[in-house]
């Protein structure tokens, strides 16, 4: 049976996590028969956890933004040896919080990094391991900047605190990437409500789903 990695992306407040987590859940209640791993970056791993604060903390110092992006790139590296590779190989479904796209994103289009750089760290991290569905939570930065002000106990961390222009020129970067994937990015409107935006989710899973399973079906016999 074949490992599969599902990735949720989108800008901070898009809604990715709760959907991630819902999604968890509806795939082992409906007996998906598949084991699942959910994780996410940056801080997947123990290492990944040290990582993010440094990437995350609002600090004195200032991160350089290739520095940052070599932080990214250091943490999806650990990510995949440690976690990712093991449960593909193992012919697990892999649905991960953010993965390459959100480095396209936000430091290329986001930070203004020049692309180049961002491909060579992205490829270094990954060696070519590419998602084979990537749900790409699109929110109106706008509503997303109040989703994560209404958000109990939410703090500014330092991306957010880039503020709403560094937010739109990264929604802008995930726009071109779904243009130019189109069969592995999956644009899925979320500024519905969260159930809404759950329902459009099944939809666009269930049928992928089910060729992956037949798929397996047919490499088995
Ligand atoms: N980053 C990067 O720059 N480069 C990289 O390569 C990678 C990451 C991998 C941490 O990511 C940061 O790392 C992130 C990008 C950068 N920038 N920041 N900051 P993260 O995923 O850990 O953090 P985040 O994006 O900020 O997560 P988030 O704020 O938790 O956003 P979310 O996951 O998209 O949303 P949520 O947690 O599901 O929902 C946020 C709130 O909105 C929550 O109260 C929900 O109940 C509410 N919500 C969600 N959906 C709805 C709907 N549909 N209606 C109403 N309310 C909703």
């Amino acid at each position: 049976m074949q490992g599969r990695l599902i990735t949720f992306e989108g800008i901070d407040g898009a809604g990715k996590t709760t959907q991630l987590q819902w999604v968890r859940s509806w795939l082992a209640d409906a007996g998906w028969a598949r084991s699942l791993v959910a994780t996410r970056e940056p801080g997947g791993t123990g290492i990944g956890r040290h990582l993010r604060s440094v990437l995350l903390q609002v600090n004195d110092e200032v991160l350089d933004d290739r520095a940052e992006l070599l932080l990214y790139a250091a943490d999806r590296a650990q990510h995949i040896a440690q976690v990712i590779e093991p449960a593909l190989a193992e012919g697990q479904w892999v649905l991960c919080d953010r993965f390459t796209d959100s480095t396209f994103a936000y430091q290329g289009f986001g930070r203004g990094l020049e692309m180049g750089l961002v491909e060579q760290s992205v490829r270094m991290a990954t060696q070519g391991l590419q998602p084979d569905l990537t749900l790409w939570f699109d929110v109106d930065p706008e509503m997303a900047a109040k989703r994560r002000q209404d958000r109990a106990g939410g703090g500014t961390d330092r991306l957010e605190a880039a503020g709403l222009a560094f937010q739109k020129r990264t929604r802008q970067g995930f726009q071109e990437l779904a243009t130019q994937f189109p069969g592995r990015i999956v644009q899925v409107d979320g500024n519905q409500e969260l159930e809404a935006v759950f329902v459009i989710v099944k939809e666009i899973l269930e049928p992928r789903l089910k060729q992956w399973l037949s798929e397996d079906l047919m490499e088995v016999s």
